[in-house]
């Protein structure tokens, strides 16, 4: 039997800021992926910067959702976490893998929680820790800046940073167990930014660069994940995967600024899928798995 790739995304749902499931959902939908989700919380909008945000913990319902799953056998090709409510859904979460997990099936693990040297509002001053546990059980990890030394449980550095400072950082986050590592928020000069990631079976370090544009785009991180997770699933590489990602989130990003709309309400990604879905979407056939 042939059935559609299929990824569970475990991120929050933001009603309003485009970031998290509304943009993961539409995102790796729009290259040919099945995505099922299970929110991990309720909020009126994300909380990087738009005050009076209501918030509301799902835990209760992530394990009922899986029990449910798994009486119906369901099968994923990959499970890729996001924005996580509180420790006790690091524990969920960590579960939701054990009992999901298949061979072949790709864990990606994005550890939300930081920027620009600081926690998000939400995040208590222990999780970071109790996120380096659940970063051991996957296959990639996604971490800005912030959160890779947070992770490492070192200060934050502002860059510019040299390319022997990120190649080593890489190469000390694979310690922590997963085999591929992508770092965003890279840059050398003032000019670009981009990503950087490293693959430690082929001892390969690549990074990817574009303009940098000035502001704090809030989701873009979700962006970038959501199109690296999606051209992953349909079969480029992981350099490839990483390029695609920096020019849809660098393109949507210009595209914002442009237009020069609130920044706080994230960035203006819907009109870059058409060229993301002629990037990834020529062969269809290769996004079928033969169970
Ligand atoms: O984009 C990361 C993110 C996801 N979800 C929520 C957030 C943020 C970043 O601020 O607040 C709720």
């Amino acid at each position: 039997m042939c059935q559609q790739k299929r990824i569970l995304a475990i991120h929050d749902i933001s009603c309003f800021g485009r970031c998290s499931l509304t943009v993961a959902l539409p995102i790796i939908s729009a290259v040919g992926i099945e995505v099922s989700v299970i929110p991990t919380a309720l909020l009126s909008t994300h909380t990087g910067g738009i005050p009076g945000y209501t918030y509301r913990d799902l835990s209760d319902d992530m394990l009922v959702i899986t029990n449910h799953w798994q009486s119906l056998d369901i099968k994923f090709d990959a499970i890729y976490s996001g924005f996580l409510g509180s420790s006790k859904q690091l524990d969920i979460v960590s579960k939701i893998f054990d009992t999901f997990a298949m061979s072949g099936q790709l864990i990606i693990v994005d550890p939300v929680m930081a920027d620009n040297g600081l926690l998000y509002k939400s995040i208590p001053d222990t999780f970071p820790l109790e996120m380096r546990k659940l970063c051991q059980k996957a296959d990639i990890i996604l971490p800005n800046m912030t959160e890779a030394m947070l992770l490492l449980g070192e200060p934050y550095q502002k860059g510019p940073y040299t390319k022997r400072y990120i190649k080593e950082l890489l190469k000390r986050l694979t310690a922590l167990g997963p085999k591929q590592i992508v770092i965003t928020g890279v840059y050398f000069d003032n000019k670009t930014i981009g990503a950087a990631s490293y693959d430690a079976v082929s001892d390969k370090t690549e990074f990817s660069f574009s303009y940098f544009v000035e502001g704090y785009y809030p989701g873009t991180g979700d962006v970038f994940g959501s199109v690296l997770v999606g051209s992953l699933l349909v079969g480029k590489s992981l350099t490839e995967s990483v390029r695609n990602a920096v020019d849809f989130t660098s393109a949507s990003i210009v595209r914002t600024n442009k237009a020069g709309t609130d920044m706080r309400f994230g960035v203006h990604f819907e009109m870059e899928l058409p060229s993301l879905i002629q990037r990834l979407g020529r062969n269809k056939t290769e996004f079928l798995q033969t169970n």
